[in-house]
């Protein structure tokens, strides 16, 4: 039966003769013309991927810092804490007011302390007493679960921060670096548990849904703590090769068992094995060259230029051989990113919407609660941040009665509108644009694309050409004080110096800090004093591959914070 052919099959047969003559044709065709400016543009370098990609597009998240810290009034706790300090009435805590105030104000989504450094875990653990399980009856209240039911009605996406440094565990390396006995296990089995108690989609109590979009691998640990991370095989073995041969490794004086040069481990006895198993779309944040990273300040200000790229190779033989107290060449690694690093990196800008610390202090008097950042500050971070093609992480801290402040509640909410204010209207949209030159492919790669709203379409400067620029016509007279940039990263990031121009008074006069147009990547925010001007020049003098801009944006500022 099987052999014999239907008439269709024949039919369908005997048409794939000429169709593959056709197709050879076609191919030596595209062969002789293999330059051809016609072809799809290629990727120059690292591309994101789709999470890091919605990473960007969502600019800005919020970390909320709740715990044992917020009852003792500290920002590390001991680890000697008891349960029954925790003493949150239930009735009071309201994650439902955290997700409101955070979602209303324009984050994407929210970065929950699971487990700070003091290893007090805010969910009901099967994995240690060191919980809210075992505060006072009257105070128990699974925090983790009640957040992420918030979050489920809400529909807020949610990522979690499990401290690796752990002094509360028994199983955490050891304290005195003199003391030469070790089982790396123990501690790594601990905190590849608790992963699962968290992440595991079949217990589906946790997460928007059940689903986590990020997980957050602090790097700090305290001096003389000293306890190998099984982040992932790889990593282990260049930890244990690097820390045995170069003399200025961080934990030189642990024992690392010999078995750590022939180490054979599953995915799922890893840290980062084990993420991905149970969600392959998490990005992890980590100091061994994961999707995001730490960009070496907590200002939320990153420093010029960013790269969206790192080689993690590099980046984790730098965190072996510096740990977190990192100087000099690690920090500036981190802060600027790569541009030749084979992995897509996003820097996420952390800081405090609290004037300093990542805690509230314990006051339940909310009048007496923490101060918080300035507008103009916000405003500066924000700039700073996604406007330097960076990610905002913004953190909130609850009090202890489980809600915000209403000085953070208020402040979040003056940010949030003034950034949706600001950025609400593109007053170039609808312009005319001219470029310097144009990748052959008509409409496909023509200047226009740029304003049109349209992520996915793009201006590219001719083949070989790593240079040009856009002129836009605003077509009279604008006063606006923001001109913002983006490059289509999918692309990969190429531009390293820019310049931005505005045609005002009958001359072209340079628009923002000059010094400060070099990296574009996901998008570039340029300030000024107000200007009025009837065209905008952005002239791209160096990248590593034809430029491809898919937006420029002109704006005024909605608030006097908001401007220079
Ligand atoms: C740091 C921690 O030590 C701080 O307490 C805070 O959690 C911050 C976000 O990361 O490394």
């Amino acid at each position: 039966m099987a052999s014999i052919q239907s008439p269709k099959q024949q039919y369908r047969t005997s048409a794939v003769l000429p169709a593959i003559i056709a197709l050879v044709f076609v191919l030596a065709l595209s062969k002789a013309y293999k330059s051809s400016a016609a072809d799809p543009p290629r990727p120059w370098g690292a591309v994101p991927s789709q999470a890091q990609l919605a990473y960007h597009k969502e600019e800005m998240s919020a970390f909320i810092h709740f715990g044992m810290n917020t009852f003792t009034n500290k920002e590390w706790g001991s680890g000697k804490e008891s349960p029954s300090d925790f003493k949150l009435d239930p009735a009071s805590l309201n994650t439902d007011q955290w997700v409101s105030v955070i979602k209303g104000a324009g984050f994407g989504r929210v970065i929950f302390v699971a487990k700070h450094h003091d290893g007090f875990c805010n969910w009901f653990t099967a994995l240690t007493k060191h919980s809210v399980q075992n505060a006072a009856q009257a105070n128990q209240v699974d925090v983790l679960e009640r957040l992420s039911k918030s979050c489920t009605a809400a529909n807020l996406n949610m990522g979690v921060y499990l401290s690796p440094w752990d002094v509360n565990s028994p199983h955490y390396g050891m304290n005195d670096p003199a003391t030469t006995e070790i089982d790396p296990w123990r501690y790594n089995n601990y905190y590849v548990g608790q992963l699962r108690e968290i992440l595991d989609p079949n217990i589906a109590k946790y997460g928007n849904n059940g689903k986590f979009v990020e997980v957050w691998m602090d790097g700090a640990r305290g001096k003389g703590y000293y306890q190998p991370y099984f982040f992932d095989a790889d990593f282990l073995k260049e930890a244990y090769e690097l820390r045995k041969t170069d003399p200025k490794a961080e934990g030189r004086n642990l024992n690392y068992p010999d078995s750590f040069a022939s180490l054979s481990l599953k995915p799922e006895d890893t840290w980062l094995g084990t993420i991905k198993k149970f969600n392959p779309d998490t990005v992890v944040f980590s100091p061994v060259g994961t999707e995001l990273r730490w960009p070496a300040t907590e200002s939320g200000r990153l420093s010029v230029p960013v790269w969206s790229k790192t080689d993690p190779k590099r980046q984790r033989a730098l965190y072996i051989t510096n740990g977190e107290s990192e100087s000099g060449n690690a920090e500036k690694y981190l802060a600027h990113g790569d541009p030749e690093g084979p992995s897509w990196s996003v820097a996420e800008a952390d800081t405090s919407i609290l004037a300093s610390g990542w805690f509230e202090n314990n006051s339940k008097d909310r009048a007496k609660n923490k101060p918080v950042k300035t507008l103009k500050q916000l405003g500066d971070i924000y700039f700073d941040s996604v406007g330097r093609g960076g990610v905002l992480l913004l953190n909130f801290a609850p009090n202890v009665n489980g809600e915000l402040s209403d000085f953070q509640a208020g402040r979040a909410k003056e940010f949030g509108d003034a950034v949706h204010a600001t950025f609400a209207t593109n007053m170039a949209v609808g312009s005319k644009a001219q470029s310097s030159s144009q990748r052959s492919g008509g409409k496909k790669f023509a200047p226009e694309n740029v304003l049109d709203t349209d992520y996915d379409t793009y201006w590219m400067a001719k083949n070989g050409k790593n240079n040009g620029f856009i002129t836009i016509d605003l077509g009279g007279e604008l006063y606006f004080d923001i001109v913002s940039v983006q490059e289509y990263i999918p692309l990969g990031q190429r531009v390293s110096r820019f310049s931005v121009e505005v045609f005002s008074k009958g001359t072209w006069q340079p628009f923002g800090q000059q010094d400060l147009q070099q990296t574009i990547g996901y998008k570039a925010l340029v300030r000024d004093k107000a200007v009025r001007a009837s065209k905008v020049r952005v002239t791209i003098l160096e990248s590593k591959a034809p430029p491809a801009i898919n937006e420029i944006g002109v704006f005024k500022a909605a608030v006097k914070e908001f401007e220079l």
